[in-house]
């Protein structure tokens, strides 16, 4: 156990009604360091009381107020305020993400955070638009609309991108007018709790956003059952999703599910072959490929296909593994045991179902043999309906497929239940927009992968789920429309 690692972050509790507090039964559990196999700190462990409690916080603080009256200046410039106090504390907030997800400092320190304040600060400016609009109706009345915010929201997150995650769904939520109850991941809390930190220094209302941390099942199925409940927004695995949209269906909430991907890249014989590898690098093995959108198939024209693979075993081989608190590290570990078993179960599917393990599938040498890390892993010779192309892996594990015609890759590309992310890489701009469309994928990248703004939505096709975030789009996600009539004679 490193004391240092202990010493960096504080035990976390609940936070609920604005204030922080234990679990009514004064549960706690351990938050594990993934690179180390340590304790980081001891979090409160919430049941369906502090859940109730928390959906009643969040009630109030819509029913009754102040936060939905607030005049539309004074909520934008609350969410740019919070926008400014993660970008004070970005550091703070990055090595707690370093820490709990094993996610490289680079990437939390030059991604995560300052993608996640962006997004605080783009809704903040976009509140003072919601404004409605008049509509004709006759000669002795006139209509309008009023875009009103739904009410509480429910926003469950997954352990890969906890703040960024959990931020697409408050930041829109909260620029809307509504209340947050938010559960994140039961693995990685600790961004969460200094967010909720930041958003109360902010001079956000009590009950306007609350945390519960505890068993995923338990709090998140109460999340989307719970008569209090009028939203539920949930990103995770395609099975949970199923079966919350199925919990929710007895209150009718509205409901937004962002869900796997098989995410599928396709380098044609004209590609840019130096930048087609580096991107598909980065596509496959970012986050340690617990990405939904990453590019965990690799789709590659037969007469570039040798010439592919060798420069991205070569980048793979040479890939800095490590401590995620160092600068120079490219690769963390796995974010939680669980994950890891689960990617190396799929290690030994696909030798067993004939692909070619050309690189990786080990511990790499020289890491913390307590740590949860896997070298970055690629096999060849993997044909369609293969379970390693057809299942979401969500680790550092790469499947390469041969193709000949653009009509066959576009088949494979879309031989998946998923739907959620495509690349391809040509030098055709013809080619490129042909098949773009012709993918089903709710975000494509051409010659390049990963890429996101605050601006542009995503969200799935097919059962990578449904409704978008980012974007003007997201935030239609948590309002409703309400069309007023008056009669004039
Ligand atoms: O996801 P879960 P897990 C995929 C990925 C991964 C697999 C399992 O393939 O290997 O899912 O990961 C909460 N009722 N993705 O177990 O279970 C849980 O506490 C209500 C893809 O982490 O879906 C957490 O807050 N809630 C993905 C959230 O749901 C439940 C991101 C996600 O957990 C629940 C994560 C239940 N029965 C995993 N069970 C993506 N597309 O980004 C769990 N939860």
């Amino acid at each position: 156990m490193t004391t240092e690692a202990i010493q960096t972050v504080s035990d976390g509790e609940l936070f609920i009604g604005g204030r922080f507090r234990p679990a009514r039964a004064g549960a706690v559990v351990e938050d594990i360091n993934p690179a180390t196999g340590a304790p980081l700190c001891r979090v409160a462990w919430a049941d369906e009381t502090d859940l109730d409690d928390a959906v009643q916080a969040a009630r109030t603080a819509f029913d009754e107020g102040p936060w939905p009256a607030m005049t539309l200046k004074e909520r934008g410039e609350l969410l740019i305020r919070i926008a400014e106090g993660m970008r004070e504390r970005a550091d703070e907030l990055a090595l707690r993400e370093t820490l709990d997800v094993g996610k490289p400092i680079t990437f939390s320190r030059g991604f995560d955070v300052p993608a996640a304040a962006d997004l605080f600060a783009y809704y903040g400016g976009m509140v003072q638009q919601l404004e409605g609009a008049a509509r004709a109706a006759g000669q002795s009345s006139f209509a309008y609309t009023r875009r009103e915010p739904v009410g509480v929201v429910g926003a469950i997150t997954p352990f890969n991108f906890p703040l960024n995650l959990a931020i697409n769904k408050i930041a829109p939520a909260l620029a809307a007018g509504n209340t947050v109850v938010h559960k994140p991941a039961e693995q990685t809390p600790l961004s969460t709790l200094l967010l909720a930190e930041i958003i109360a220094d902010a001079g956000t209302p009590a009950g306007v956003y609350n945390v519960v941390l505890g068993d995923g099942p338990l709090l998140g199925g109460r999340l989307a059952e719970h008569p209090g409940v009028d939203k539920l927004a949930f990103t995770g695995s395609t099975a949970t999703g199923k079966l919350l949209i199925g919990k929710a269906a007895g209150t009718l909430k509205k409901v937004t599910v962002e869900l796997g991907g098989k995410g599928a890249n396709i380098v044609f014989g004209d590609a840019d072959l130096d930048a087609a590898a580096q991107a598909a690098f980065q596509a496959a093995f970012f986050n340690a490929g617990q990405f939904c959108m990453s590019g965990s198939r690799l789709l590659v024209h037969r007469s570039v296909h040798d010439e592919l693979v060798d420069r991205l075993v070569r980048l793979a081989e040479a890939t800095k593994i490590g401590d995620p608190r160092e600068p120079e590290t490219q690769l963390g570990p796995i974010a939680h045991q669980e994950q890891l078993d689960k990617v190396s179960q799929y290690l030994r599917i696909g030798q067993e179902e004939g692909a070619t393990l050309r690189t990786g599938g080990r511990r790499p040498d020289g890491t913390d043999d307590r740590g949860l890390f896997l070298s970055p892993t690629i096999f060849t010779d993997v044909r369609p309906g293969m379970r390693i192309e057809q299942e979401e892996i969500f680790g550092p594990v790469l499947s390469v497929l041969r193709f000949d015609t653009d009509d066959e890759a576009v088949a494979i590309a879309n031989g998946t239940p998923y739907g959620l992310a495509a690349g391809l890489h040509t030098r055709d701009l013809k080619r490129a927009h042909r098949t773009a469309s012709r993918l089903q994928a709710g975000i494509v990248w051409i010659n390049t992968w990963g890429q996101f703004e605050s601006s542009t939505p995503f969200g799935g096709y097919k059962q990578s789920g449904y409704g978008r975030e980012l974007g003007p789009e997201g935030i239609e996600e948590y309002l409703q429309y309400k069309t007023v009539f008056v009669n004039v004679d």
